[in-house]
């Protein structure tokens, strides 16, 4: 480190420098976040040194997170968003890590009675084979990550051609280890929304919980235009199976990073969990701590709160009216160059196969050359997709109508020098 503090004027000189390395989202059609709302920002700053992690310090900010997951709630279709039980995370890796720690711990409390554990339990317990987690092919990669940390086996169930879900795959994988079941709205290779409503009859009927990974989708979903065939889609807590919902105020809510949600139904779903992490703290004041990170932004809170009530779901709607318009108006300009989505997009993310569709193998590499060579040589950021051969564009608030255009250009003249088109 420096032994002498920067002047002000040098280190903000050496700050433009880095920023100007990074993106200013301009030819971003690869990242499932956005620049944030301005007002977003603008809270975020007022509340820069709020700690949610200290409750009695912080009233205000924690007053406005209570506030977050009774509007969350409600959007997500609780029948009484007041009872609904949640907080801010850092975003769908965390709340997706705390929701399947829950279902562990829910699991495990199983097999011990209240005045602990009996010889006979343990002897039980340890015959147990690895506990495992029934989820969909196309989950997010947080949970491999989770599969590691928590020591869970992932059974992961077949897809159907629009990438969701089948039901009935999940549920033969269902057996006496398995502590819950996962679906996605919104995935993040296609955007497709899991059968929720069969799912969560399913967790039901095996008495098993059922998280919702709405990370993306959570923000999009409720707020389609009417006209849209999957406007009123059931994915959250109108599906009576569904214990818990992440959704991400980061991504799709236009707010800043980190910012993620994590509702469960209520407190109550989380018995005897919540009393295995929660832990006393002494030195705080509040007396316990049932989160699984200490302290807490609480300018992600004060951020997230400041958006969703400027915007309202009249505001979220717009901006969902124009991310799906601007999906529309991509598929048409694709058309144009003899392209067409691989999987009807359901909301805002198209994948599109640039290779000839023979052999598996060789469309990945197509794929991953025309991803890099438009990176290279136009500028543009494209990801490639994991269970398809095909790239993904990601029609964030960011992208216009213009940036089509050019995109749509550069891709001609790149497929065309390929033969492609
Ligand atoms: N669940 C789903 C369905 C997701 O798509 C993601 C992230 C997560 C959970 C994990 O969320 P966090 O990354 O907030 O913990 N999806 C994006 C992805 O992995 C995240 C992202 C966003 C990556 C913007 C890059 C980027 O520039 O692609």
């Amino acid at each position: 480190m420096n032994e002498k503090g920067l002047p002000e004027k040098e280190l903000f000189d050496e700050l433009g420098f880095f920023s100007g390395a990074d993106t200013n989202f301009k030819k971003v059609f690869s990242s499932m976040c956005t620049i944030p709302h301005p007002i977003a920002v603008a809270a975020q700053q007022l509340f820069s040194h709020s700690n949610v992690g200290d409750p009695g310090l912080f009233q205000g900010t924690c007053r406005m997170e209570a506030e977050i997951i009774r509007m969350s709630a409600s959007f997500l279709n609780h029948s009484d968003p007041n009872t609904a039980f949640g907080h801010l995370t850092s975003g769908g890796t965390e709340s997706n890590i705390e929701a399947v720690l829950h279902m562990k711990n829910r699991f495990l409390s199983s097999f011990f009675d209240a005045d602990g554990e009996t010889e006979n339990q343990l002897n039980q317990l340890n015959q147990l084979s690895k506990l495992n987690l029934v989820l969909p092919k196309t989950a997010h990669f947080s949970f491999e990550k989770i599969a590691n940390l928590l020591d869970i086996e992932l059974k992961k169930a077949d897809i159907d051609s629009k990438f969701k879900v089948v039901p009935e795959s999940a549920e033969s994988l269902i057996d006496e280890n398995t502590i819950g079941l996962i679906g996605i709205a919104g995935n993040t290779e296609f955007g497709s929304c899991d059968p929720i409503d069969s799912l969560s009859e399913i967790a039901v009927r095996h008495d098993l919980p059922l998280h919702v990974d709405a990370a993306f989708g959570g923000f999009i979903y409720p707020f389609l235009p009417e006209s849209d065939k999957n406007s009123g889609i059931k994915f959250a807590f109108d599906c009576q199976g569904v214990t818990s919902v992440s959704i991400d105020p980061h991504k799709t809510g236009l707010s800043v990073i980190p910012g993620g949600v994590l509702i469960f139904r209520n407190e109550s779903v989380l018995s005897p969990s919540l009393d295995k992490i929660k832990v006393k703290t002494p030195y705080l004041t509040s007396k316990y701590q049932s989160t699984l990170t200490g302290t807490r932004p609480g300018s992600s809170v004060a951020a997230a709160y400041a958006v969703m009530k400027h915007l309202g779901a009249e505001g979220y709607r717009k901006n969902v009216a124009y991310c799906m318009d601007l999906t529309c108006h991509f598929q048409k300009e694709l058309s144009k160059i003899n392209l067409k989505p691989y999987v009807n997009p359901e909301i805002n993310i198209i994948t599109v196969s640039v290779g000839d569709g023979k052999d598996k193998d060789a469309d990945r590499e197509k794929t991953e050359q025309i991803r890099s060579r438009l990176l290279e040589k136009y500028g543009w950021n494209v990801s490639a997709a994991k269970t398809a051969p095909v790239l993904r564009f990601v029609l964030m608030p960011h992208v216009t109508k213009e940036d089509i255009t050019a995109m749509i250009s550069d891709l001609k003249e790149l497929l065309e020098s390929e033969n492609r088109i």
